[in-house]
């Protein structure tokens, strides 16, 4: 059994996991109008990411007797200034979600929910590493530079962290 207000909580968390896989598919459809592969491949796993996000938490709902709402999701910007722009905006963002889950875990100690508690984890654990992660982009973009000239090589170094990210992934499943 879980509370009304986590309950609704754990719902508005589901419209940002939601809307974070729009927004990072929306800009994936950016890079790929942009010639950018790399990049766009990178975003188009993070969407896919942010769905399972929101769907683990649809399935601890109803494990523990709640209501998971299908959120209405709003319309993502679809046009960026650039690559630099992009992975700004994803480290935002996922500080926002960081914030989110940490106020999901006040609650669960004012209610002495440790179900919860223990189910949230998983996610200090993740957005330790998504924000880690984009903040890495970031610097490197800072360090190559976002011109012209520099996009092929973000582009690569984009399909190697994506690589790296799938390998440390499928090392931690085995
Ligand atoms: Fe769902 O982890 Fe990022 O936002």
């Amino acid at each position: 059994m879980i509370s009304k207000n986590m309950e609704s909580a754990l719902n508005h968390q589901i419209e940002l996991e939601a809307y974070a896989s729009q927004y990072y598919l929306a800009m994936a459809s950016w890079c790929d109008s942009q010639g950018m592969e790399g990049a766009a491949e990178f975003l188009h796993a993070q969407s896919i990411e942010e769905r399972g996000h929101m769907m683990r938490i649809f399935h601890f709902l109803s494990e523990v007797d709640g209501f998971a709402i299908t959120p209405a999701i709003p319309q993502p910007p679809l046009e960026f200034k650039s690559i630099k722009e992009i992975f700004e905006k994803v480290y935002q963002h996922e500080q926002k979600v960081t914030a989110s889950i940490n106020k999901l875990l006040a609650i669960c100690y004012k209610e002495d929910d440790y179900n919860t508690l223990n189910f949230l984890q998983w996610y200090v654990e993740e957005q330790r590493e998504e924000e880690n992660l984009a903040r890495s982009i970031l610097d490197k973009i800072n360090l190559i530079g976002d011109g012209a000239q520099s996009l092929y090589f973000i582009d690569q170094e984009m399909k190697n962290i994506l690589k790296m990210a799938q390998a440390k992934e499928a090392q931690e499943k085995a």
